[in-house]
């Protein structure tokens, strides 16, 4: 058996790293969240299956039901899927560096999978055609370049990335018209979307005072100002509702 020892230079250097290594995690293990829930409240409106007649392939694809109308999506107890929850303000005005792993938008099933995602400037967007028939990815956007892409059989994935902060770019097939998506591209690491448990958690938050933003397709944003005094973890809830008939 080989033996260690920790004498000498080698155990000055493993306690120098040790330091290092707790330096670069108590400011981590000490810092704040904030967590909370979305929910739809009344009356819940009926969803129609979306009507693929349009495009033969879609519509006859092997799966349990056609999707329905996502611009409302609920889960159990009226939580709401899709909300986009980022911080507005209030976060270190700083180059936040993106992860290298690639966000996955799929085109699947003749929808996007998911319909709404958020992702950091510079990371990377995998573009995927796992249904292996025509789609077309067009953006709309303000901020950064638009792109019109030709996804056939032939071209089952590619990626970009975003160089600008834009929140949200729409993303449409031109092929099937009701293929939407919505894409948040952010400056930093602080936001979140739902799914349908309604859930969201943003973390590794400084103490401070944060303006908390709720984005939802049709029904509008919301906003909080929450504070943050240590490691705590704050809830804030959102509700959502029919809008009012003006
Ligand atoms: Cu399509």
């Amino acid at each position: 058996m080989r033996k260690v020892t920790l004498e000498g230079p080698i155990r000055i250097c493993d306690c120098l790293a040790i330091l290092a290594l707790m330096l670069m995690t108590i400011p981590s293990l000490l810092a704040g969240e904030i967590t909370g829930t979305v929910k739809w409240q009344g009356k819940v409106p009926e969803m129609k299956p979306i009507s693929m007649a349009a495009d033969e392939d879609c519509q006859k694809m092997d799966r349990d039901e056609i999707p329905r109308n996502e611009s409302l999506v609920l889960g159990t107890d009226q939580h709401m899927a899709n909300v986009f929850v980022r911080l507005k303000s209030g976060f270190a005005e700083k180059v936040y560096v993106p992860p290298r792993e690639p966000v996955v938008l799929d085109q699947k099933g003749c929808v996007y999978i998911p319909h709404v995602l958020g992702l950091m400037v510079d990371q990377p967007l995998k573009i995927r055609n796992s249904d292996g028939m025509l789609h077309n990815v067009k953006t709309r956007s303000r901020k950064n370049r638009p792109f019109n892409l030709g996804m056939t059989k032939n071209k089952l994935e590619t990626t970009r990335t975003f160089t600008k902060a834009e929140h949200m770019i729409t993303f449409k097939c031109n092929v099937h018209s009701w293929m939407t998506a919505y894409i948040g591209v952010i400056s930093h690491p602080f936001f979140d979307v739902t799914e349908r448990d309604g859930k969201f958690s943003i973390t590794g938050l400084d103490p401070g005072t944060y303006e908390l933003e709720a984005w939802h397709e049709r029904l509008g944003t919301q906003t909080r100002t929450v504070t943050i005094a240590g490691d705590e973890s704050v809830q804030v809830d959102f509700t959502y509702t029919r809008p009012q008939k003006k």
